[in-house]
């Protein structure tokens, strides 16, 4: 077993899958191998920040339905492959700890690594390597890194995609996307234009802004908090809420739980995939900070 900082711990999570428990002395995490697949986080004193249903299954090869999905190296169905996982691979496969260690600020970092090998044992393309560090403070800060191995130029798609815990999703209101055109996935990607407004979630909600790179704000009155979404590395944004229809249809999402939920997607999808060059990386980081707002 390898030495680990004091803080941080390896376990068996549910459905037996492992999982690593990082406890910093502002915040802790929580990291399942499968799919490096962050599925908590919660700072200090607060309410967790991130969403996990009560109806995911914890089964090897099937993706969490909760916290925070690597969605890599295709964003949704893969183009021409309609066998092919949705989302990618990178979170169903095993991910193997690369090392942990805590920061002069207390704040530990982990970083795991999904290898061209471990894609190639799963049956999938191998021509990157994959490592994702996860710090976890007071801030949870997520770092998606992509190598070329190949020796020719590779497209992909990714997204750190998360299920931000909220009191009621139709009382939240989405900051930083006001004025900017999306793609309407309910509409078969029409592009409609953007609103003056905060975005407000009155229906299954979900859209693609291209071209987007600043922060994102979740205003969320009834827990008196606001979740703030900062990225670098990543040009999409991506906003979902399954609503009532759509949430039915997922049996890994329990009837009534589109409420308490709402995904702010760090992206690279569509127009915005990225091309590497051989031998090149490509980082997208996203980190998430809760401020308390007044009652
Ligand atoms: O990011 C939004 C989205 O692409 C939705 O269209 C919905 O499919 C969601 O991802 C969840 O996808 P999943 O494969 O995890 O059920």
């Amino acid at each position: 077993m390898p030495q680990f900082p004091e803080g941080v711990r390896i376990e068996r999570g549910a459905g037996g899958l492992d999982r690593l428990v990082l406890s910093a002395a502002e915040g802790e995490a929580h990291v399942f191998l499968q799919g490096g697949h962050v599925s908590h986080f919660q700072p200090k004193g607060e309410k967790p920040v991130l969403w996990m249903s009560g109806r995911s299954r914890f089964e090897t090869g099937t993706p969490l339905r909760g916290g925070v999905p690597i969605c890599f190296p295709w964003f949704g169905p893969k183009v021409g492959s309609p066998d092919a996982p949705m989302h990618g691979y990178a979170r169903i496969l095993a991910w193997a700890v690369a090392g942990i260690t805590r920061e002069p600020d207390g704040s530990l970092r982990a970083g795991l690594e999904l290898t061209p090998e471990a894609a190639a044992r799963g049956g999938f393309p191998y021509e990157l390597a994959l490592s994702l560090t996860v710090r976890v403070g007071r801030a949870l800060r997520m770092e998606l890194a992509a190598r070329n191995v190949n020796g020719a130029p590779v497209t992909f798609e990714e997204a750190l995609h998360p299920y931000f815990a909220v009191s009621d999703v139709r009382q939240v209101r989405i900051r930083g996307l006001e004025g900017v055109s999306y793609l309407d996935k309910t509409a078969a990607m029409a592009r409609k234009p953007g609103e003056a407004e905060p975005i407000a979630i009155a229906a299954e909600t979900d859209r693609v802004y291209l071209g987007t790179s600043g922060p994102v704000a979740i205003e969320d009155p009834g827990w008196h908090r606001r979740i703030v979404i900062g990225k670098c590395g990543s040009s999409t944004t991506v906003v979902w809420n399954p609503w009532i229809a759509k949430a039915k249809t997922m049996p890994d999402f329990g009837e009534d739980e589109w409420i308490e939920m709402v995904c702010v997607e760090s992206a690279n999808a569509a127009d915005d995939a990225v091309t590497l060059a051989p031998g090149a990386t490509h980082v997208m980081a996203a980190t998430i900070e809760v401020y308390s707002s007044p009652a």
